[in-house]
């Protein structure tokens, strides 16, 4: 039986429809473009065909070029003989038909079509950028060129998704059909009404031109946001080509943009999280065929930070969710906070007051278990100790229907203990949000012993229901993503006691692509949330690593941002952090207290301290299997913690270094500073083996 080929051409009367069917998204890969260019060239030898239309199969139209091509050396057509030359020298007139995606490669090849026109879901978009590359399929050329230099400015800088509707608006698409229309059809349709147009029109046709001072201004409107980065600067630079120079001149001048990008680390890195993102989703040991419960009636009990942000995230996705606490004042106290965190999307302009409106009313304040009793899933967000959570899902067994999901938000607790508190385990499982809530795209799935493959399914799947990324963690304290980067928050004050600054080490981080150092962040989170955990650990184990700074600060109630002060001081009113004398004397007394020697770091010292730290816990966790894969613990770095994505995550930016350097380096610090930094069992077979992190697996 001969394989159906990836692309085809039908005829229907005098219209040549060619079809790209390459799943699951019709990327550009093998045999693909070329396809697309024999059924062009067919097409336009036939004299009984008088116009095409170019569409997908399945479920969108193009994603895009193949990026598992990308890096490889795989042979790409050269200028002057890819699809979209072809297109540009075709007689007859050709409607690209978009549904689902067209994107990147996708979208460069429906702008060298004559016309286009989408169903209403569609989108389009050139997110090349998000890769580290830029579209070099005339991409930058074309959309200047059709929709305006400062729109392609945006599009191509941010690499958004637009919808249809708007890619209409800004001249992108000619024309989206009414809702329900078969795409098929109408294309056809519309292919016979354009066929005797003449000439032809070509977007190379066009001309882009643009006040050059846009150009600079989206440098510098940039330049925090793409501080270590080329890609965007290389997207500027191209599109101001398309405003300076004729067609196939900039189209040089693209190509050797793109060149400069495709094999650079920015480019391999941010390639890695693309797929490590889509990896996450997997979970090897459940059965292939269990499925999600697909939940309507959300509640979550507790509206204090986490709760009211995790009530902001269902209503953010359209779902009515209900909203309990203790007490009528914190369930107000908890609904003004959810109100004025909207209220300020809203003055800051990414939230229209309407839309604003419309979520509010889907997050129902409630009085009592009572009223949340006919709810399916429950996330509890109530203060993160035991002895208030375990009356809470007790209760929770008792009032809720037999089929309801009960899921922690805790962040650290023993999941199993909880899970045994209910006569229903295997239906409870962790959801543990990051803070903000309603911003951060991790949601940390945590696994106890008991949870049925069912309830595993439908926490991960809550998480994309609400836009968020889920991973799995096993059941370990701190879980996967908090106590991999345990060590570092240790360190990081440990550094302090050794002779750092709290400034000295965020400049270090926020330098390395962090949007704020770690002890901002500290006082943003309130460093009395640290300190509870820190006295819980230190009761359970006499080794336990104390750090004394950090519980001097709170002792004498500088909690942070919230109490004025922390790690810096704080202006009223103010969030900007100001280095504080009165912490740098905390930290000179309580070393000499300690009789720490006191010296100088570079910067690469205090980065590596760090993140080694973290690179040694996250072995130790996938040696005990509590993480399916190295990459798994990247994404949360990544969507968790803010770690800069074009550096790949932690284990991917250590293979960067070297794993035996890694091993190395560890294994000096052990001799130097003691247990802490013992190398775990993994890295040093890893090392042995010269493997790279990225490919470590439980127990490998
Ligand atoms: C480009 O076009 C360069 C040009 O300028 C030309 C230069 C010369 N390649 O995300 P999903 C896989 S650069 C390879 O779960 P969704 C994906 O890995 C490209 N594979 O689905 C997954 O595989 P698996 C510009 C791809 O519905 C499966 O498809 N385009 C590609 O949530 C399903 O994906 C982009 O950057 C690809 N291009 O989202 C678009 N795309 O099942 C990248 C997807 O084995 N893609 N796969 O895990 C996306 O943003 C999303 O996949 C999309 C669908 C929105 C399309």
């Amino acid at each position: 039986m001969s394989e159906a080929p990836v692309v085809r051409l039908e005829k229907e009367g005098d219209v040549g429809v060619i079809i790209v069917n390459y799943p699951p998204v019709n990327a550009l890969g093998p045999g693909v473009s070329e396809g697309i260019i024999d059924c062009l060239n067919q097409a336009n030898a036939d004299p009984s065909i008088k116009a095409m239309v170019l569409m997908g199969d399945g479920r969108s139209f193009i994603a895009g070029a193949d990026i598992r091509g990308f890096g490889t050396g795989r042979k790409r057509l050269p200028i002057g003989s890819r699809t979209y030359d072809v297109l540009d020298a075709s007689t007859k007139p050709v409607v690209a038909a978009i549904h689902g995606y067209a994107l990147g490669g996708g979208l460069e090849n429906a702008m060298a079509c004559h016309y286009r026109i989408a169903v209403p879901s569609a989108k389009v978009g050139l997110p090349e950028v998000l890769i580290g590359i830029l579209p070099g399929g005339g991409g930058t050329q074309r959309l200047p060129r059709l929709a305006g230099p400062e729109v392609a400015l945006d599009l191509i800088v941010s690499g958004r998704h637009v919808p249809a509707p708007e890619a209409k608006q800004l001249g992108i698409l000619d024309e989206v059909l009414p809702d329900g229309t078969d795409l098929r059809t109408a294309a056809i349709a519309y292919a016979r009404k354009i066929a005797d147009i003449r000439p032809l029109p070509r977007v190379r046709d066009k001309e882009a031109k643009a006040d050059p001072a846009i150009f600079d201004a989206k440098r510098k409107s940039i330049a925090r946001r793409a501080r270590n980065q080329k890609a965007p600067y290389n997207c500027i630079a191209a599109v101001e080509a398309a405003c300076t120079l004729p067609f196939d001149e900039g189209i040089q001048r693209e190509q050797a943009l793109f060149a400069e990008l495709e094999n650079a680390d920015e480019a391999k890195a941010l390639r890695y999280a693309f797929f490590a993102e889509r990896e996450v989703a997997k979970l090897p040991d459940l059965p292939a065929d269990v499925r999600p419960y697909d939940f309507q009636r959300p509640a979550v009990i507790g509206a204090g930070t986490m709760g009211g942000g995790i009530a902001m995230s269902f209503a953010d996705f359209g779902y009515d969710v209900k909203i309990m606490d203790a007490s009528a004042e914190s369930l107000n106290r908890g609904m003004d906070r959810i109100r004025t965190n909207y209220a300020t999307s809203v003055k800051r302009g990414s939230l229209a007051q309407d839309e604003m409106e419309r979520r509010l009313a889907r997050i129902h304040p409630v009085a009592g278990y009572d009223d949340i009793k006919d709810c399916d899933v429950v996330v509890e967000a109530v203060f993160e100790r035991m002895d208030v959570k375990k009356p809470v899902f007790a209760k929770l067994d008792e009032v809720m229907g037999p089929d309801a999901f009960l899921f922690s938000n805790t962040s650290a607790l023993d999941m199993d203990e909880l899970a045994d508190v209910t006569k229903r385990p295997e239906k409870v499982a962790g959801t543990h949000f990051f803070s903000p809530a309603n911003v951060m795209k991790l949601l940390e799935v945590v696994r106890p012993a008991k949870a049925s493959p069912e309830t595993l399914a439908t926490a991960m799947a809550l998480g994309r229901k609400i836009g968020k990324i889920s991973a799995m963690a096993g059941n370990t304290d701190g879980f996967v993503a908090n106590r991999s980067r345990a060590p570092f928050n240790s360190e990081m004050v440990i550094l302090l006691e050794e002779g750092c600054l709290p400034e000295q080490v965020d400049k270090v981080m926020v330098d390395f692509g962090y949007p704020m150092g770690p002890f901002a962040v500290g006082d943003l989170a309130g460093l009395d949330i640290g300190a509870e955990g820190r006295k819980r650990r230190a009761a359970a184990n006499p080794n336990y690593r104390k750090l004394p700074i950090a519980d001097k600060l709170v002792e004498m109630g500088r909690y942070g941002q919230k109490t004025g002060a922390g790690w810096y001081r704080y202006e009223k009113g103010d969030r900007t952090p100001h280095p504080d004398p009165e912490v740098a004397a905390i930290i000179k007394q309580v070393a000499a207290e300690m009789g720490v020697p006191q010296r100088q770091f570079t910067d690469e010292e205090i980065l590596r301290r760090l993140l080694f730290s973290s690179v040694n816990e996250a072995c130790r966790i996938l040696e005990e299997g509590k993480a399916y894969r190295a990459s798994d613990v990247d994404v949360m770095w990544l969507h968790g913690f803010g770690f800069p994505r074009y550096r790949g995550g932690l284990m991917f930016w250590a293979d960067g270094i070297g794993v035996r350097n890694v091993y190395n380096q560890i294994a000096a610090w052990h001799q130097q500073y003691g247990e802490r930094w013992a190398p775990s069992k993994l890295l040093r077979d890893l090392a042995e083996t010269n493997t790279p992190l990225r490919e470590a697996r439980p127990g490998s």
